[in-house]
């Protein structure tokens, strides 16, 4: 059968990981462009006129939809499947919660761990020790956040015994922010259940096939 779509995007882009997690979850094929260099392809006319904002990752179905956003590709996906109702909920007030998970993985946690990675990891933009201080401060609220879901033991932050995609938008980023600021120390006095949570998740073959193995650091990563 042919692929669902195809996704635009340099390699090792949480974001697509992220996409690869629920088509997996969501019995749906989604591959990548092997043509797309970044800062090339998404700069040429054909892209922007199906993507103007030129941002990646973005989806062109095999029907031709087009759309962008990482956090509403995912959504689509999850909504086009055969694992709907369990990824995004049977009910209104389920897919609300639901829903409210994904901006708050965008919002409370992607966007504070974004301006550290450029600092130390990718050393794009000058270390600036007192924003770095304040979005690892942010991340550390976030994460405190996300405890009190698991505080139970539940192994899902909707509850139950499935993942959703509250789990797959949530743990995504902070396998990622595990990487270089969600450090021992953050983790120990912020959010002692999530170090067990990130591990079980990775125990589902759909997200270890998207993620792939976890690393979780010691010592945040700084200038
Ligand atoms: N809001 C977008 C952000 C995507 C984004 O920032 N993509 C970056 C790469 S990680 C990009 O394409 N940058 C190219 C540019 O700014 O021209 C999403 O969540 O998908």
């Amino acid at each position: 059968m042919a692929p669902f779509g195809k996704i635009y995007s340099y390699p090792g882009n949480v974001r697509v990981q992220r996409i690869q997690a629920v088509a997996a979850l969501s019995g749906l094929e989604v591959v990548m462009d092997p043509d797309f260099v970044m800062r090339e392809t998404n700069r040429t006319p054909e892209f922007l006129a199906k993507f103007p904002l030129g941002k990646v990752p973005a989806f062109e179905g095999a029907d031709g939809f087009c759309m962008a956003e990482g956090q509403a590709i995912c959504r689509y996906i999850a909504d086009s499947g055969n694992n709907s109702a369990q990824l995004l909920g049977a009910d209104a007030r389920t897919r609300a919660k639901v829903e409210e998970w994904a901006c708050f993985a965008e919002q409370e946690i992607t966007a504070h761990i974004i301006p550290p990675m450029l600092m130390t990891m990718f050393k794009f933009i000058p270390f600036d020790e007192a924003r770095f201080n304040q979005c690892a401060a942010d991340l550390e609220r976030a994460l405190k956040r996300v405890d009190v879901a698991l505080q139970q033991g539940q192994k899902f932050l909707m509850g139950g015994d499935k993942i959703t995609l509250a789990d797959v938008m949530v743990a995504g980023v902070l396998l990622l922010a595990g990487k270089f600021l969600m450090d021992r120390e953050m983790r120990e006095k912020a959010a002692p259940n999530v170090e067990r949570y990130l591990k079980g998740l990775m125990e589902i073959p759909e997200m270890k096939g998207a993620f792939g193995e976890i690393e979780l650091c010691e010592s945040r990563l700084k200038a």
